[in-house]
């Protein structure tokens, strides 16, 4: 048993029949008054002392405050406060990150991290195919994956987006997807481009190459399972959900549902409305943990301070470690780094991520001067030469498509 003392009361409390969550709060009252508040307004309190509140509810329903160090305050929420059974995700995030981002009397509380109670992580089944389980699907032991996302996001036809699939796989990706703002608009209807791509994966795989492209079955509640279901007879390889847009609930309808035998990709859009303040908001990391218990195989992450979104070193490696690290009961997601990246970027990129991620462009692959199945070959080169330990200036001087990249965007 994980036991901490209560410091407010002296108790030994079991860790693991808590949520601990871990909150930076920026305010002007004492921290321990404002640590006091978030515990209060999260659990058994309000914002005034109150008659039915009495003693035995306060102490097996209290959210319990363990540690106060410097602006970081960490609670413990007892496993009861949960409703583990029907009230899911939805109602877990209601009480750690629920009204407490809206008191007044802080000016900022930012959730930065979670452990899940054991009775909670039980009943949550994590990846079916897992960073491994996309490996084997794309035999690609080793290397890291290399993907891209169709561009333009959006504008072309089912027949254009299945080009492009296939020249980007006959160029060597590994993995293709939709943008995150295409799921079935009038130009290009989503079993068109799911039939049509499908089409291009078969012609690649008799040309000996594997590669999953993932469609967007991001959508209403009331219709993703079905859609994505659609999408497999369509022939979808891999099936891809928007996180933040349709909930965590959604992620693990999916990865729950015994008819869907594809990977999950998980896209984060939106995400930094909540992540990008230092001092407000929820970081990346609880949003990679939670992704991870609800089944999702691969989940954006970002790019470790190498592409165009903010995330930085810091933040990143967190993300990248809640995916990977061996945590004796999930499978492992596969991390992938996009966002504004082009082959000169990838040597500084995979030295920071290492060979377990996916890396993947859309403009780094489709504004390649020779177009897009050159544009995938400088991308792989540029991983074949990290891969190798080799500057990818040097590489590149055997290897035309690299070349043309490089001198076009340059060695970041
Ligand atoms: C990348 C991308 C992805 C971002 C999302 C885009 O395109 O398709 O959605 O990677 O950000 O629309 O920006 P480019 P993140 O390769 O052309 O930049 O991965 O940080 O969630
Ligand atoms: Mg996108």
């Amino acid at each position: 048993m994980r036991s901490y003392s209560y410091m407010h009361i002296g108790e030994e409390i079991d860790l693991d029949a808590h949520v601990i969550c871990k909150y930076r709060v920026t305010t002007d009252l004492p921290i321990e008054k404002a640590a006091e508040a978030l515990a209060a307004e999260q659990s058994t309190g309000t914002w005034t002392g109150i008659s039915t509140l009495d003693d035995d509810v306060f102490r097996n329903y209290g959210a319990k405050i363990i540690e106060i160090k410097g602006d970081i305050v960490v609670l413990a929420f007892p496993e009861e406060d949960f409703s583990i059974e029907n009230g899911g995700i939805p109602q877990i995030l209601s009480v750690i990150a629920g009204n407490l981002f809206g008191l007044e009397a802080l000016h900022g509380v930012r959730l930065e991290d979670v452990e899940f109670s054991a009775g909670i992580r039980k009943k949550y089944g994590g990846p079916k195919f897992g960073a491994d389980g996309l490996r084997k699907i794309l035999d690609r032991p080793e290397k890291p994956l290399v993907g891209t996302i169709v561009k333009p996001k959006i504008g072309l036809s089912p027949k254009d987006t299945a080009k492009y699939v296939y020249e980007a796989g006959s160029g060597g990706l590994t993995n293709s997807k939709d943008d995150e703002t295409l799921v079935d608009q009038s130009f290009c209807p989503i079993e068109d481009r799911t039939k049509a791509v499908a089409e291009s994966l078969d012609r690649l795989k008799e040309e000996g190459h594997r590669m999953v492209h993932a469609v967007n079955v991001s959508t209403n509640g009331d219709r993703i399972i079905q859609l994505a279901e659609d999408a497999q007879s369509w022939g979808a390889k891999q099936i891809m959900v928007d996180v933040i847009t349709c909930g965590f609930a959604a992620v693990q309808a999916l990865a729950e549902d015994p008819a869907i035998k594809v990977p999950i990709h998980v896209h984060r859009t939106m995400h930094g409305a909540f992540t990008k303040d230092p001092l407000h908001g929820i970081s990346m990391l609880p949003i990679t943990k939670i992704v991870r218990m609800c089944g999702g195989d691969a989940l954006h992450i970002g790019t470790l301070g190498t592409g165009k979104m903010t995330g930085g070193e810091g933040g990143d490696h967190y993300n990248l470690e809640a995916c990977l690290k061996e945590d004796g009961g999930y499978r492992t997601v596969m991390p992938v780094c996009s966002g504004g990246v082009y082959p000169g970027v990838i040597g500084r990129l995979i030295q920071a991520s290492g060979f377990n991620v996916q890396i993947q462009a859309g403009g780094g692959v489709a504004g390649h001067p020779g177009g897009v199945r050159k544009g995938a070959m400088g991308m792989c080169q540029a991983v074949d030469a990290a891969f190798a330990g080799i500057d990818a200036a040097a590489y590149a001087k055997d290897h035309p498509e690299l070349k043309e990249a490089l001198d076009k965007w340059g060695i970041k």
